[in-house]
């Protein structure tokens, strides 16, 4: 990065540097001096700095305190329209090597695209507060934005202890974040200042760093989360032997008292943070909450792979969350939250889509104008979220924020699938776990700009996460498998809550249902739950999924449950280009597994004929 002094007239007010680290202190006068903010704040993670951070928000009109009653030590809060979910043609990565970035990575030349940030972030931060947020495990983001502020202090363990951990020579990763929204002397704030024409997320994975422009919101605002901890960190976990993953993690226990933890990766918006705190409908099962979003993963002393959840709270998708759906979510935020682009109602509430039976008569919708039922408007924006400490979960795991992680039996992949991918499916073995993940696909959903429904790949949940070449991250899988006793290894598992009828409705009920499956997951890794073989993988045997107490149609079941040989056949071409993209760097037992599969499939289509 090019040396900056500071101008002699803009003495830049440094509060309260905290850090005996001289890279950091380094790095803070540098930006500053690029930047050049009103003023430098060293957050210490303090609840006083949380509350003033609160108080800056509703001063600006960026946000309102809601009622103390209904949702204590609470805010609202509604971004640009313009800025409502993560980017992803605005995601780059930034490698040395053109092709270390791989084909589903936006990629730009490093020292070209400094120059280009620079220019961008030389006085970004005019009129505003530059804060520097020590985040936990181990990073420090700068920004210009008190929501981030805010937001981090729920999302992860931030401030003073961080920088003593950091010592006065640890390494960290540098996560550099403005608006993108210079004041002018005396010029009014917009509510949420951003950067409607110019967004870039920027990822250095060689040096570690993150520089992201022009928005407020997510992902792509909150470093910590997708920008640190799955595309930095996955590079981190390829160099030094570990997984960081798009995965929930949960601990789920059986009637007896026995317990296992499993993880799943899911895209965005399809049902990690519901799986991770359900209420199995199952009598005497158990749930108990690790993490909603991300597992960082590696290998313990016993030999087998251990989950931690990097985050300290939830970032969770709003609308769809009801007593119903996901009560645990529900008394996650009652108190202590943020809540951004729902509704709002007259009694200082937020409502979504679904909260409750019947939407309250009249709200102030998530674009400031009066709703009222029937409209043909959503009151929220589908990507409307809360922002609640982990902590506040009634089911969250004692296990939580254990250093040490908890060992993983399972590890499921899922997406939202209409059809052709059944209700679920175990792997036969880790390289077939890994080949079900490289070609798990999905169709989008609002957490990301741009359209929704559209069915796309996306390996490992990890399309917009992997900071690397996707083929490198397959043989990266496989490898993590090849290093370990077999046994010992967690057992893979594709699921699919999403199929519908041919009128579009869901055939599995889901949620607090989705138990069952976990159920027959549970006694597969004891070695008690039956299966059949097929050509896509095991797939429970006649009577081995417990469906009791549950009211579905035989040919639902059929359905959910029914290898589509035709279907798989169809899906094939689209299959192989996919992988196909990855070459020369496709690993060869993915190639195996992919020929195997043609090769099983043609041989029930055969069967089947005759
Ligand atoms: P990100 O936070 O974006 O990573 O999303 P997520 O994977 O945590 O998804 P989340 O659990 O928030 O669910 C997203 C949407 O899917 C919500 O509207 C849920 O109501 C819905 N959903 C979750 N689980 C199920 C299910 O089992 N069946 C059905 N039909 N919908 C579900
Ligand atoms: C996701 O999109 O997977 C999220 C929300 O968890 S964001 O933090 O915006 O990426
Ligand atoms: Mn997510």
């Amino acid at each position: 990065m090019a040396r900056f002094t500071l101008p002699k007239r803009h003495r830049l007010i440094e509060t309260n540097r905290m850090t005996e680290n001289r890279k950091l202190e380094v790095w803070v006068q540098e930006t500053a001096a690029m930047c050049q903010p009103e003023r430098v704040v060293w957050c210490d993670g303090s609840d006083h700095e949380y509350q003033l951070m609160l108080r800056l928000l509703v001063q600006a009109g960026t946000a309102i305190r809601l009622d103390g009653e209904r949702r204590p030590n609470s805010i609202f809060v509604r971004s640009d329209p313009a800025d409502v979910a993560r980017v992803e043609e605005f995601i780059f990565i930034c490698s040395r090597q053109q092709g270390d970035a791989g084909p589903t990575n936006h990629w730009r030349d490093p020292a070209e695209m400094k120059r280009t940030l620079t220019q961008l972030f030389s006085g970004a931060m005019k009129g505003r507060t530059l804060y520097v947020i020590p985040i936990a495990k181990v990073g420090v983001q700068v920004t210009d934005s008190p929501y981030v502020v805010a937001s981090m202090h729920i999302m992860a363990r931030v401030g003073a202890p961080v920088l003593e951990a950091l010592g006065p020579d640890g390494e960290f990763v540098r996560g550099l974040h403005s608006v993108g929204a210079p004041l002018a002397e005396h010029a009014a704030d917009s509510p949420w200042p951003c950067n409607t024409g110019t967004k870039y997320i920027c990822h250095f994975p060689e040096t570690r760093e993150i520089w992201s422009f022009g928005s407020g919101y997510g992902g792509n605002a909150l470093l910590g989360k997708k920008c640190h901890a799955l595309r930095i960190a996955s590079v981190q976990a390829r160099d030094e032997g570990w997984l960081a993953e798009h995965m929930l993690i949960l601990g789920i226990t059986n009637p007896e008292g026995r317990k296992a933890y499993m993880a799943a990766a899911f895209p965005s918006a399809c049902g990690k943070t519901n799986l991770a705190m359900m209420n199995p409908t199952l009598p005497g099962w158990r749930v108990e909450t690790i993490g909603d979003d991300i597992a960082w993963m590696k290998f313990g002393a016993d030999g087998r792979l251990h989950a931690i959840n990097p985050e300290a709270g939830f970032f969770g998708v709003a609308p769809g969350t009801s007593m119903r759906s996901n009560p645990n979510a529900l008394r996650t935020c009652r108190e202590n939250s943020i809540f951004t682009n729902c509704a709002i109602t007259p009694d200082g509430d937020v409502w979504w889509e679904e909260m409750t039976e019947a939407p309250p008569p009249e709200l102030v919708d998530w674009l400031r104008r009066p709703w009222a039922p029937g409209n043909g408007r959503t009151a929220a924006h589908p990507n409307a979220r809360f922002t609640t400490p982990a902590r506040q979960c009634p089911v969250i795991s004692p296990e939580w924020e254990n250093p040490k992680g908890v060992p993983i039996s399972a590890i499921l992949f899922g997406g939202r699938r209409a059809g052709v991918v059944p209700l679920v499916n175990e792997a036969l073995d880790w390289r077939h776990g890994t080949f079900l993940g490289s070609i798990m696909s999905s169709e989008t959903t609002a957490a990301a700009a741009g359209a929704v429904g559209r069915l796309r790949f996306d390996p490992f949940a990890m399309l917009p996460f992997c900071g690397y070449h996707m083929g490198d991250y397959f043989a990266h899988w496989l490898r993590i498998g090849a290093s370990a006793d077999p046994a010992q290894l967690p057992r893979i598992y594709h699921v699919n809550w999403f199929r519908k009828d041919p009128d579009g409705r869901f055939l599995w009920p889901g949620y607090g249902d989705n138990s069952r499956v976990l159920k027959w997951i549970f006694e597969r890794t004891e070695g008690t739950g039956k299966a059949v073989e097929t050509p896509i993988g095991r797939l429970p045997a006649p009577g081995a999924l417990d469906l009791s107490g549950l009211r579905i149609p035989d040919s639902s079941m059929a359905e959910l449950l029914r290898v589509d040989v035709e279907g798989w056949m169809a899906e094939l071409p689209a299959i192989k280009s996919h992988l196909a993209r990855f070459e020369p760097r496709l690993p060869q037992g993915l190639r195996e597994d992919l020929a195997a599969l043609e090769q099983r499939l043609q041989k029930a289509a055969v069967a089947a004929g005759r």
